[in-house]
């Protein structure tokens, strides 16, 4: 039963449909629950928070990322399939950031690069981050690195979390740490970075402290962080 909804969840982004008013791109699924329907169904059923994020709402994203990759979905059908998954987290946000008991770990200041548009797995990882008690600053998307570290100072932030789904934008992750070297802060506001194209050895590379694969290792990585001398 809860592996049905999660696999109709699926289904929903794939077609994106937000809610029962959405057609669908293959369309003749108007009336149905959509996404946003579904969520709170597999809530309301019990279903893990967790699991409808990662096993529903993440899973229908990749495979729209599949089937943009072999030609089957154009930009457009992306961008319904976002707005899609974007009902299905806004009614689970609430879920997830009430579930963190742990409040008061630390500040997190997290970002998409600049010239960077891709917000789904910072979202993602956003709302698993409050749910886990850290504070959470969003900056969005398109973030020049100067705003990201000005905003970490200020905030006394332990962490920088950025994340880039571009081979051109993922330079500009470097630009941030070269920005709290230059400004004396790395020792303080660390740099956890994330997102497709990046990897452990790219974060080597540019000097960032660590990486994370998906929205739970970004938990992990995040604590390790500011048990190891964040200013928390
Ligand atoms: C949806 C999407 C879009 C949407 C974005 C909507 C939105 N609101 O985000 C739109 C249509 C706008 C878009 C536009 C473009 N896109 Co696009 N897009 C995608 C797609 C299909 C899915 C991305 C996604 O949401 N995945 C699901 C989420 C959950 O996964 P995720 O982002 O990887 O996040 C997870 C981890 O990476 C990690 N993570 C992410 N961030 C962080 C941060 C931290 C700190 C940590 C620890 C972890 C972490 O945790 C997340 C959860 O597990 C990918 C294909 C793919 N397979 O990824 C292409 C893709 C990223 N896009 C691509 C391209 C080329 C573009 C465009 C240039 C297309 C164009 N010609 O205009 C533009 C660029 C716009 C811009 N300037 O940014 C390419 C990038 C190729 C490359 N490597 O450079 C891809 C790979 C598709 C492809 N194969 O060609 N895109």
């Amino acid at each position: 039963m809860s592996s049905d909804l999660l696999e109709l969840i699926v289904e929903n982004v794939l077609q994106g449909r937000r809610n029962s008013d959405d057609e669908g791109i293959e369309e003749g699924d108007f009336g149905q629950p959509g996404v946003a329907e579904l969520v709170a169904r597999a809530l309301e059923d019990g279903i893990n928070t967790e699991q409808v994020l990662i096993d529903g709402l993440s899973r229908g994203m990749q495979m729209v990322g599949d089937k943009y990759e072999s030609g089957e979905y154009f930009i457009p059908d992306m961008l319904t399939a976002a707005e899609a998954v974007e009902a299905g987290m806004a009614v689970l946000e609430p879920y997830l950031v009430s579930g963190g008991e742990k409040a008061g770990r630390g500040k997190i200041v997290m970002a998409t690069v600049e010239k960077d548009l891709h917000d789904i797995g910072k979202n993602l990882v956003t709302i698993m981050l409050k749910g886990a008690g850290f504070n959470v600053i969003d900056l969005g998307i398109d973030v020049p690195a100067a705003r990201v570290v000005e905003v970490a100072e200020q905030e006394g932030a332990a962490v920088i979390g950025l994340s880039a789904l571009l081979n051109t934008t993922m330079s500009n992750m470097s630009e941030v740490v070269k920005l709290l070297e230059e400004k004396g802060l790395h020792d303080r506001i660390k740099v956890l970075i994330g997102g497709a194209p990046v990897s452990d050895d790219f974060a080597r590379e540019i000097g960032a402290d660590s990486y994370g694969k998906d929205a739970f290792a970004a938990i992990k990585e995040a604590e390790k962080l500011i048990v190891s001398g964040g200013n928390v």
